[in-house]
């Protein structure tokens, strides 16, 4: 009888510190929710290809992933992407002709001869900044890659929301950028989890880059 008191004790003392070590390895965070952001021009319309960060310290120290720029039609897909610093990016050429990808932005100089099936080892992304891609072969070739410090990294899509997956409780410094900005955006104070973000940014829209109509002296 004692005996069994002595074990029930005990067991209950175990699932205590296991619940204890729970709580300290998932912190600092408790709790983590799916979040959006709603991104419109100065008229009040989706705005496509903003790139939303949000940023704290934690959110630094998340390992980052493997993305792709493709070009595929003549044109770069997708037209803006949003990395983590360290990010491996590929740029697979799924066109039958030759492109020559480069960048001359200071976060990541490089350039890339490309042939259709023949694959080149990725690129690393290591320092914070916007990329902007070209190539030398179609001049109308343009993309986007931003390198954000934090994990927390999403692009708007046509309805103008920048979904992320899951964002853990706290307060972060969000940050906007889109290629077509008139002017750079102060980074705002947001606490996660919230109802409802809504942003507006001025922008001079323009015409996405792809390929030119056939007929308008282009002979690729
Ligand atoms: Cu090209």
């Amino acid at each position: 009888m004692l005996q069994k008191s002595v074990v029930l004790f005990c067991g209950s003392v175990l699932s205590t510190v296991f619940f204890s070590l729970a709580a300290v390895f998932a912190s600092p965070y408790a709790e983590a929710a799916p979040v959006q952001v709603l991104v419109t021009d100065q008229q009040g319309k989706p705005l496509a290809d903003a790139v939303v960060e949000l940023y704290n310290p934690q959110s630094a120290a998340k390992t980052s992933g493997v993305a792709e720029v493709a070009q595929q039609d003549l044109t770069f897909r997708p037209f803006v992407s949003a990395v983590q610093v360290g990010s491996k990016v590929d740029f697979p050429n799924q066109d039958k002709t030759r492109h020559h990808v480069y960048s001359f932005s200071p976060a990541k100089s490089f350039e890339l001869k490309l042939y259709a099936g023949k694959p080149e080892e990725p690129l690393v992304f290591d320092k914070a900044g916007v990329v902007a891609l070209g190539c030398n072969i179609h001049d109308y070739m343009q993309a986007y890659i931003y390198v954000g410090e934090s994990a927390y990294l999403a692009v708007s899509g046509e309805d103008g929301i920048a979904r992320f997956n899951e964002v853990p409780d706290a307060a972060y410094q969000l940050k906007l950028w889109h290629p077509w900005q008139d002017a750079e955006v102060a980074a705002k104070q947001v606490q996660v989890p919230f109802a409802a973000l809504s942003l507006q940014l001025a922008v001079t829209r323009q015409q996405k880059p792809s390929r030119p109509k056939k007929g308008f002296g282009n002979n690729y």
